[in-house]
């Protein structure tokens, strides 16, 4: 029977950078190929990202080829393009659990790997971090090399520019390398994103870098320094200084970043400069793999596909709570034209593609830059207008003070629309939405609803979108219990909870928010509860709260947030407020990071789903006496 390792010879002689840097160079070129062909084979059968990891194949080997990893620290931006670097390092035979429960992590993560430096899955972090790095080895005089890998996308975000801004003021030894796709997950986005396609398009400048290269690579170290300074000239006489290069950087390129060759001179090189240095590297997302290649935002996550076709699985699925919104969104927009759509760089997965082919002139996407898109929001709303910003739960933490300080303190109408909230699957602890209720709770004036299915969604991106004020609409990654929205939308008095189920006994009754309403309806039948779709988190529906205190043995919440500051916490401090005596039981997400997985094993690692709360509820009835 043939073995993997027949296919992939020389990828599979490799176990970690060691052996790597032991090749010929003559060899990388197949070791590239087959890297391609196996990371196309593997995720074929798990699904996860692939478009971004197929364009820094030759990056990546040319990275650990040349540094001396993980002495040297290689600092990935978000990690959804380091599927190769994974390979590479030691995990190739765990590769087939990627993103599965209890299998290896789709984003970078410290405790998996001595070669993940720093953990990461959001954009933006990677020149930050570092640069902290680069600080720590001047400072305990260690010699090693720090390089930190970031997207043209994740340059976007704020955070990259405020780190570019303090490393070239801190003359840090450190090396950025921008890899230059022209795509976020969607097209990418502003004027930097035109600026580093102007650069591109210098062929003058080109020419000149391309001629520089060649000398660069070939000099003893005192001759490149020289030629160094010649380019320097040289390169000032035929155009402005780039814009890294006022920041503080040594700037290179832009080189292709395919042409192992040129990547690893050219990375060679700036090894031997010190101080802050700039390569400026072209990729391709999906190169070698046609389809991902044509349509690298179709191909930037994926669901397993045929490897010679592209041709993705199409799970059966129900309508998801973001095609609500993204109809609502429509729908609304068609009906006030003061409506504007605001999403930082998530076009498809917030749902809004269609809201941007539609109203394109009231829609848009800001780039990475989520605290910038709520203080845009705020500048709309002070004159009028009628923002939505559509983003995740995991991606608002982003925006906190914006939240706090331009919106919620001036009393502005925007709406929320939160998608993803709750527990997240396979991306993991960090894109878990599993704070929200806690950090919004906490703000004056927070509207917070979180819908029990698609049709009361719908009702209360209306109500919100109506409301005075700041609102907030909080929804699941996936789809509901599947009921169908009615065309005409209806305001949700504020504050109301929903009476969804009365118990013959008096003796449990359960406060569900949001997702946890249907489990809880479940448990209910089994064991005769009261169920309250509770609707809001803020305002609570606190004379529903009081009665249900007053009528019944045990009152249970339930909630996919964390408990701590969440919905029920809101439930506590509203019977501790009245000096009501009965016993509460919390139902949520603990304190401690939940791993990647499914959906619903994650809800089942931690009794949130029907049969674990039944038994909490059970256990806690027995506890008190009740059972
Ligand atoms: C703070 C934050 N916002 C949004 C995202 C979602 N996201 C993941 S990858 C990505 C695009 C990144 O583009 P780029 O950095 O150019 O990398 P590429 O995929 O093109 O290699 C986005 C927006 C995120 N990970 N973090």
């Amino acid at each position: 029977m043939s073995q993997p390792g027949d296919k992939y010879p020389l990828l599979f002689s490799i176990d970690n950078p060691a052996q790597l840097r032991e090749l010929e160079h003559t060899e990388l070129a197949q070791l590239a190929d087959e890297l391609r062909a196996y990371l196309i084979e593997a995720t074929s059968q798990t699904g996860g990202h692939l478009a971004p990891g197929l364009g820094t194949i030759e990056l990546t080997i040319a990275l650990h080829y040349v540094f001396n990893t993980p002495q040297d620290r290689l600092v990935w931006d978000i990690g959804h393009q380091a599927y190769p670097h994974k390979i590479l390092t030691g995990r190739r035979n765990q590769f087939h659990t990627i993103r599965q429960y209890q299998g290896l992590s789709g984003f970078l993560k410290r405790s998996e790997s001595e070669f993940d430096t720093f953990g990461a899955g959001h954009a933006s972090t990677s020149i930050s971090a570092a640069l902290g790095m680069a600080v720590a080895a001047r400072q305990e005089q260690k010699n090693r090399e720090v390089v930190a890998i970031i997207g043209d996308g994740a340059l976007t975000g704020g955070m990259a520019f405020e780190a570019l801004n303090n490393a070239g003021d801190l003359d840090a030894n450190l090396l950025v390398i921008l890899n230059d796709n022209e795509m976020s997950i969607s097209p990418n986005v502003g004027a930097i994103s035109n600026y580093l396609a102007r650069i591109l398009s210098g062929h003058a400048y080109t020419t000149v870098r391309e001629g520089s290269k060649t000398v660069l690579s070939t000099l003893p170290p005192p001759v490149k320094d020289y030629a160094r300074r010649w380019e320097e000239h040289m390169k000032g006489m035929v155009m402005p200084s780039t814009l890294f290069e006022e920041l503080g950087f040594y700037y290179i390129g832009p080189i292709d970043g395919h042409d192992l060759n040129t990547v690893i001179a050219m990375l060679r090189n700036m090894k031997d400069l010190e101080g802050p240095r700039f390569l400026h590297v072209i990729t391709q997302k999906g190169t070698g793999f046609e389809p991902a290649a044509g349509d690298p935002c179709v191909f930037h996550g994926v669901t397993p596909f045929n490897p010679d076709t592209g041709k993705m699985e199409v799970k059966k699925k129900g309508r998801s709570y973001t095609n609500v919104f993204s109809d609502w969104l429509c729908d609304m927009a068609g009906a006030d034209d003061r409506l504007i759509g605001i999403t930082p760089a998530m076009r498809e997965g917030s749902g809004l593609v269609k809201f941007s082919e539609q109203f394109s002139e009231r829609y848009f996407d800001v780039g990475i830059a989520e605290q910038h898109s709520l203080t845009f929001a705020a500048g709309l709303a002070c004159e009028g207008l009628k923002p939505v910003v559509a983003i995740y739960s995991t991606f608002l933490q982003r925006a906190y003070d914006q939240l706090i300080h331009d919106i919620s303190i001036q009393d502005l109408d925007v709406l929320f629309a939160i998608d993803r909230a709750g527990l997240v699957g396979a991306d993991g602890a960090t894109h878990a939405g599993v704070y929200d209720y806690s950090y919004l709770r906490c703000i004056p004036g927070m509207v917070i609803m979180a819908p029990a299915d698609e049709a009361e969604c719908r009702d209360m991106l209306y109500t919100g979108h109506m409301h005075k004020g700041p609102a907030s609409v909080r929804y699941p990654r996936g789809g509901g219990p599947g009921v169908k929205e009615r065309k005409e939308m209806k305001l949700i008095p504020l504050g109301k909870s929903q009476p969804r189920r009365d118990s013959q006994s008096r003796a449990v009754a359960i406060l569900a928010f949001g997702t946890m309403v249907e489990p809880a309806m479940t448990v209910a039948d089994e064991i005769d509860a009261t169920v309250v779709n509770m609707r809001f988190v803020k305002p609570l529906d606190e004379e529903v709260v009081l009665e249900m205190a007053g009528s019944h043995s045990l009152l249970v919440t339930v909630e996919e947030n964390v408990i701590m500051g969440g919905a029920g916490s809101a439930v506590n401090e509203c019977i501790a407020r009245h000096g009501k005596q009965v016993a509460v039981l919390n139902l949520g997400v603990p304190d401690r990071h939940l791993e990647h997985g499914s959906q619903q094993q994650q809800l089942s690692e931690i009794g949130l789903d029907a049969s674990g709360i039944q038994s909490k509820i059970l256990e806690a009835l027995s506890q008190h006496g009740f059972g």
